[in-house]
């Protein structure tokens, strides 16, 4: 059972490769970020306490986060494998990924992170922001303090899985089937 970690800072192209992802490997993506949107949108308790964070560009509280996704990987048990997108974003959310895999016999399989230069997520993001109506990618200021939190309190997660030798760093400039490619490989290697 292929279970993936899609890792990089915001901007760094995880919704845009877990779309062909899902198409080679036919698994399941479960992107958090998707999830906040979804109850943002229907104003869902949930999703008014994610809109706080998320609209800062802050992280929403691990006790909500991980327990939505446990909720999601649950209520789809015949899933062949699963990309988590955006997810783990801490230390905290990490170890209760693989202790909840655990307990179902699974386990994470790799960690492929891509590796993009600041200046060009800020670029993408600004750029999407002029269609996408996040608010989050509107404005300079919040998207570089999610850059920030990212190196603060995300990047660490990538050495957390280095101890058990399932991170891969993947270069994240050039064409989005570039870069599908590479991971492709790394993903087939890890397997
Ligand atoms: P996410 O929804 O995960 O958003 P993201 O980090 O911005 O990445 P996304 O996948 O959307 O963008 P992509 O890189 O594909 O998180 C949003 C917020 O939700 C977080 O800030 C946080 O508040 C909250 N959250 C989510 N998960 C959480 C968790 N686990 N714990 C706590 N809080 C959580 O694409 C960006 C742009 O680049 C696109 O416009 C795309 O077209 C473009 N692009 C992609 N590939 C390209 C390429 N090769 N060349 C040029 N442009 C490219």
């Amino acid at each position: 059972m292929l279970n993936l970690i899609l890792f990089g800072p915001p901007g760094s192209g995880k919704g845009t490769q877990a779309e062909k992802l899902i198409e080679k490997y036919g698994i399941m993506h479960i992107s958090t970020g998707d999830l906040f949107r979804y109850e943002m949108g229907n104003n869902t308790p949930l999703g008014l306490k994610a809109k706080e964070y998320m609209a800062k560009g802050e992280l929403v509280p691990d006790e909500v986060t991980i327990g939505m996704l446990k909720n999601k990987v649950n209520s789809n048990p015949d899933a062949a494998g699963i990309i988590f997108d955006g997810f783990p974003r801490t230390i905290a959310q990490a170890k209760a990924l693989d202790e909840f895999l655990q307990e179902k016999g699974m386990e994470v399989t790799a960690l492929v992170a891509l590796d993009v230069p600041e200046a060009e997520l800020v670029a993408r993001l600004l750029n999407r922001g002029k269609s996408s109506g996040r608010a989050d990618d509107n404005d300079e200021s919040i998207i570089r303090n999610r850059i920030s939190v990212y190196k603060s309190e995300t990047a660490q997660v990538f050495d957390y899985y280095s101890i058990s030798g399932k991170s891969r760093l993947i270069p994240g400039v050039g064409t989005v089937d570039e870069i599908f490619n590479r991971l492709a490989t790394a993903i087939d290697e890890a397997c």
